[in-house]
């Protein structure tokens, strides 16, 4: 089954110089890239993409985390991958939650850390079922910042507003 799967090079990846050796690693699974891009995470971003745990002890150090706090990085690169099994692949590259569980040979296995204040610090998101990929892929871009249509979009009237061009 063909599905679309959000990958985040989460601040310590970027900070590890790690983007390179973890876009070979999902290279190994034949996927497309339909979307690439780096975004300087907001507080609401990082609180809405990780709402799930809310009520984890760790949540607001995970909300630090994931808006650089902990890294002097304050980005993150986000992807869209898709094709078949998308979603088992990424995730069965990534490994475990917990990098100290994870495969050694895994992406996880091998970057990731738990700090000292416990937080796992696993270097890669990745959307774990269908409906998670649709809410994160749609929190994250926009319909044309995509290169297929992923999902229904539809055309709204802005009104003009101030943007910025080249000087
Ligand atoms: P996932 O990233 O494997 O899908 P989630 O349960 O969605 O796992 O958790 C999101 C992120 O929160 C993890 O990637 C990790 O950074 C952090 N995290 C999850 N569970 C724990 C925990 O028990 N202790 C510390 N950090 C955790
Ligand atoms: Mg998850």
């Amino acid at each position: 089954m063909n599905q679309k799967v959000l990958i985040l090079i989460k601040p310590d990846g970027l900070k590890k110089s790690l983007t390179g050796n973890i876009l070979t690693r999902l290279s190994e699974t034949k996927l497309e890239i339909v979307a690439a891009k780096m975004v300087r995470v907001s507080h609401e971003l990082a609180a809405e993409h990780y709402k799930h745990l809310k009520d984890k002890p760790f949540f607001d150090e995970l909300v630090r985390y994931l808006q650089g706090e902990l890294h002097d990085r304050k980005k993150v690169m986000a992807l869209i991958y898709w094709g078949k099994d998308a979603i088992q692949k990424c995730r069965g590259l990534a490994g475990a939650t917990n990098p100290e569980e994870a495969d050694p040979t895994s992406i996880r296995g091998s970057y990731g850390r738990i700090t000292t204040k416990g937080l796992y610090e696993n270097v890669i998101h990745v959307s774990s079922n269908p409906e998670e990929a649709e809410r994160e892929i749609k929190l994250w871009f926009d319909p044309d910042e995509i290169i297929v249509d992923l999902y229904p979009a539809k055309e709204i009237e802005v009104p003009p507003a101030k943007k910025r061009v080249w000087a």
